[in-house]
């Protein structure tokens, strides 16, 4: 029996129970429905999420108490998460995917995994921040950056870094966290921003990640790990998404400090979309379109996550980082995404292996 198997036959168990966020780990989770939740469809929607696990019950929860429909998740990477949607190109596993950089996003459109669907609320976010055709549409705008332990540094005398350039200090010899590109968008938005900075060259962008690998203790599967090993003190620096570093600081670390890179820093737009030939499509448009609503948008910051909103009618939270502060590239996700798979083939060979775990 595959893991797959174990979660579709747990999940009316975990229905029954009312158990929200403690399945079995890599199973559907589930958020509560009303009785009278049914849709035409099934009355149900499977999310795959790429963003925290506290995020992505959070959005469950509040999809179900605005619209009575059933929502479970799947926290995955962006790798896996496109992966898996790959897998279940047959007989789907998701009805939505929601949350993670919308490189992977294109990714998957471009595999013809994507259906789709401009939702009425589409209108109101920004078109930097969507597909046309509507495979994908953005939900919130996160800022990659670097996440210093200012104890750590102090010790070994290195200043927090202020630029990609100050990243590769040989003081800083397997002293820097980051994921890994095949498994985690973060990671893949940070190896895009190099290819960006070296005048569009993948190989300028490899031979940096090249010069970065020495200092490199190890490459994670998920992008806000790195955060977590710079609060314990395992590097002192991380690339993470800046918003990363804010909550993991509020978890009790308050010698945690964010800072740019000088030469410009790349950018996710973390996406939504309705997976193709979804089980419960009706549900899954009725996710999609609550997903852009203000309210929605204004979940993030309850459960620490500071990314900007897309909806320009959501209110920010104060920790959210002003975009226009910060040097940015000109990212644009579906170019990043087209070039996706063959990058991190690349990354895989010529810098280091995915890791198992
Ligand atoms: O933690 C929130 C967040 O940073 O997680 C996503 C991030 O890319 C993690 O996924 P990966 O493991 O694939 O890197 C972001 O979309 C989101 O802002």
């Amino acid at each position: 029996m595959t893991p797959q198997h174990i979660c579709r036959f747990r999940q009316p168990v975990v229905a029954l129970a009312g158990v929200l966020a403690l399945a079995v780990s890599g199973c559907a989770r589930t958020s509560a429905a009303p009785a009278d939740a049914a849709a035409a469809d099934g009355g149900k929607v499977t999310v795959a999420c790429g963003a925290t696990e506290e995020w992505c019950a959070a959005m469950a929860a509040g999809f179900t108490a605005a619209t009575g429909v059933k929502a479970e998740f799947v926290r995955l990477s962006s790798g896996e998460a496109l992966a898996r949607i790959q897998a279940g190109k047959a007989d789907a596993e998701f009805d939505v995917w929601h949350g993670g950089p919308a490189d992977g996003y294109a990714a998957a459109a471009d595999q013809g995994l994507l259906e789709a669907y401009v939702s009425p609320n589409a209108a109101a976010i920004p078109d930097r921040y969507k597909e046309p055709k509507g495979t994908w549409t953005g939900v919130y705008v996160g800022v990659l950056g670097f996440c210093a332990n200012t104890e750590v540094l102090k010790e070994k005398g290195v200043a927090v870094p202020a630029s990609w350039q100050g990243l590769l200090d040989q003081g800083l010899a397997k002293n820097v966290g980051i994921a890994h590109p095949s498994t985690s968008g973060t990671a893949y938005t940070a190896v895009w921003t190099q290819v960006l900075l070296n005048g569009g060259s993948e190989d300028g962008a490899l031979a940096y990640m090249k010069k970065l690998h020495p200092n490199v203790l190890q490459y994670s599967k998920s992008g806000a790990a790195p955060a977590q090993q710079v609060a314990r003190g395992e590097v002192g620096v991380g690339v993470v998404f800046s918003h990363d570093c804010v909550a993991t600081r509020e978890q009790g670390f308050p010698h945690l400090e964010v800072s740019f890179p000088a030469e410009g820093t790349g950018y996710e737009v973390g996406g939504v979309a309705l997976v193709k030939g979804a089980h419960n499509p009706v549900s899954a448009k009725k996710y999609i379109d609550w997903a852009l609503t203000p309210e929605a948008q204004e979940i993030g910051p309850t459960v620490k996550s500071y990314q900007a909103p897309t909806n320009p009618g959501a209110k920010k939270s104060d920790k959210t980082v002003d975009l226009a502060a910060v040097k940015l590239v000109e990212y644009d996700s579906v170019v990043a995404g087209a070039a996706k798979s063959a990058l991190t083939r690349r990354f895989d060979s010529e810098v280091a292996q995915a890791p198992k775990e």
